[in-house]
């Protein structure tokens, strides 16, 4: 099995819901690189924040971007080379807050790249104050009284926005986490996978999720409103139980595809000739 491990010292908290994450991508990537998947053609990008440091506990490329700028820099590597699998790792602030719009975009254009967000539902790196994910009430270093606002239901957003592929996990579900990372990267197209991450110091949400997750079945993830409605079913913010799995999934065109043509392959870059084999 490859080793993915590096000599960074790893900073997270014990018993931060990024360490999840970190085992389910490098077990995925371990797996596509069984399939015979060449891991020289995965970059990972980061944003800011905790759940950045990510791409510097993982062996392969990666672009330790600017907060809210993890999709514009993971568009434009998926642009230059086509065949080259993309994956943004996003914190709620970094991508929720600063970069939303480029989520949107990315959504609309069904850009093929994966976004996987960390959603403990506070900044955890500049120490607890309240992101677009936070829950009413939440009280934290902005908001020592608690916050006026409702959070917003990120995955709504994102099914408005065209995205094709949308799912749920938690920091407490490894092997759920492993499945829909690997159908996530898989997809032709937009994916997000919205990870309810916990922050143990600044949020600590375990006991609330562990009481109330449970594990989609039955559920026709190519029928859209049947997608809107377990999207809908908690707002982030109710008592409701929380769905987890694949909400979403559809097959279209991308972004990407779109600027493959003939007449770029005859003078530029030969991996775009290897992507077309057999395509054109
Ligand atoms: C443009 C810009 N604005 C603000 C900051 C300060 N800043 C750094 S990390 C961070 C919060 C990150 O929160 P989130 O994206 O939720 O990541 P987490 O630390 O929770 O993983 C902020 C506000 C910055 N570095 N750059
Ligand atoms: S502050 Fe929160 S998100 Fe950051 S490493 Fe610690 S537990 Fe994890
Ligand atoms: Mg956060």
């Amino acid at each position: 099995m490859i080793n993915l491990a590096t000599t960074a010292e790893n900073t997270w908290c014990a018993g931060c819901g990024n360490f999840a994450i970190l085992g389910a991508i490098k077990s995925v990537l371990q797996s596509l690189a069984e399939d015979g998947f060449p891991l020289e053609n995965v970059v990972l990008v980061s944003g800011i924040g905790c759940h950045a440091k990510i791409v510097d506990y993982i062996n392969v490329n990666s672009f330790y971007s600017l907060h809210g700028r993890v999709v514009p820099v993971a568009e434009a590597i998926k642009l230059s080379k086509s065949n080259v699998k993309v994956i943004g790792f996003s914190g709620d602030g970094d991508s929720y807050g600063e970069g939303m719009e480029h989520l949107i975009f990315a959504a609309k254009r069904n850009i093929d790249i994966t976004m996987i967000i960390h959603n403990n539902r506070v900044y955890g790196l500049t120490t607890g104050q309240y992101t677009p994910t936070s829950p009413l009430g939440f009280k934290g270093r902005s908001t020592p009284f608690g916050t006026k606002e409702m959070p917003i239901n990120p995955l709504e957003v994102m099914l408005a926005s065209g995205a094709t592929f949308l799912a749920r996990g938690t920091s407490h579900g490894l092997e759920l986490l492993k499945n829909i990372f690997k159908e996530a990267i898989l997809h032709k197209g937009f994916s997000l996978v919205d990870v309810l991450q916990v922050c143990v110091t600044f949020d600590n949400l375990y006991e609330y999720y562990d009481k109330r997750v449970y594990e989609l079945k039955d559920h026709n993830p190519s029928d859209e409103a049947a997608a809107a409605g377990k999207i809908r079913e908690w707002n982030y913010n109710n008592d409701a139980k929380i769905p987890l799995g694949v909400m979403y999934k559809r097959e279209a065109e991308t972004f990407d595809g779109r600027f493959v043509t003939k007449a770029k392959i005859t003078d530029r870059d030969p991996n775009i000739r290897e992507y077309l084999k057999g395509q054109i």
